[in-house]
């Protein structure tokens, strides 16, 4: 082989690992052994916003006059429901359910869950519990660019769409403006929903230090560093406040 040719040949790899490099932002799946976890508590610190109730424009023998919002849901030890810690880049961990489907109803004219975590790749189960049209309508980003917009004329069938890209899903409903969801779609299956005090654990996180991201959809999010050492427990609180 002449020097130009091998010297070809040496470029020709080089830039094949470069364009593998620009890629490994993939999520890979791995072993986890003797990984560890990240748990704590969001809280809400302060006064919340006074929030009116929602106030049903149709169907409301169905719906009701007036529902709670369920924007900030906040217990006596300020525990905050419904923020999503998730960790930002993490390019190899534990399985997930590549065909996973993350449920969403339509029920009494709300979305239940009001939110949800899915990883990139996985469909949204949207179902319709109520006996009246609902238009599931979803949104992706902060552009709120139309992903979906789904009618759903026949109670009790589920209708499944791939989440293609990461981010923030906003779901409204076309036929009652009251309606509001959110499904918070990542690149790994790092990513959880605090529970109603605020709790949550990420669990078979591998040791490493990690960009943490706490978000929440009227609060906003921050990002916290965290170090997970191998077979051991890392906390994570954080409060917002206004
Ligand atoms: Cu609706």
């Amino acid at each position: 082989m002449s020097n130009k040719i091998l010297m070809t040949t040496i470029g020709a790899a080089a830039a094949l690992m470069m364009a593998t490099n620009v890629s490994a932002g993939k999520y890979k799946v791995v072993d986890v052994s003797n990984g560890g976890s990240i748990s704590g508590k969001i809280s809400f610190k302060g006064t919340l916003p006074s929030v009116p109730d929602l106030k049903p424009s149709s169907d409301q023998d169905l719906c009701g006059n007036s529902i709670p919002a369920d924007y900030y849901i906040v217990d006596a030890s300020g525990g905050l429901k419904n923020a999503v810690v998730a960790i930002e880049k993490i390019d190899q961990g534990k399985a997930y359910e590549k065909k996973g489907i993350v449920a969403l109803d339509n029920k009494k004219c709300m979305f239940v869950p009001h939110v949800a975590t899915a990883v990139k790749g996985q469909k949204l189960g949207i179902n319709n519990s109520d006996p009246v049209l609902h238009n599931t309508h979803l949104y992706h980003g902060k552009k709120l660019k139309t992903m979906y917009n789904i009618a759903l004329p026949l109670q009790n069938r589920v209708i499944k769409k791939p989440l293609r890209k990461d981010g923030v899903v906003t779901i409204k409903c076309d036929a009652h403006d009251w309606m509001l969801g959110y499904v918070y779609v990542s690149k790994n299956p790092y990513s959880v929903v605090t529970a109603a005090d605020g709790s949550f654990t990420l669990s078979d996180v591998p040791a490493g230090s990690y960009k943490v991201k706490v978000w929440h959809e009227k609060l906003g999010e921050s990002v916290q560093d965290v170090t997970v050492a191998a077979g051991s427990a890392a906390t994570l609180n954080h409060s917002f406040s206004n």
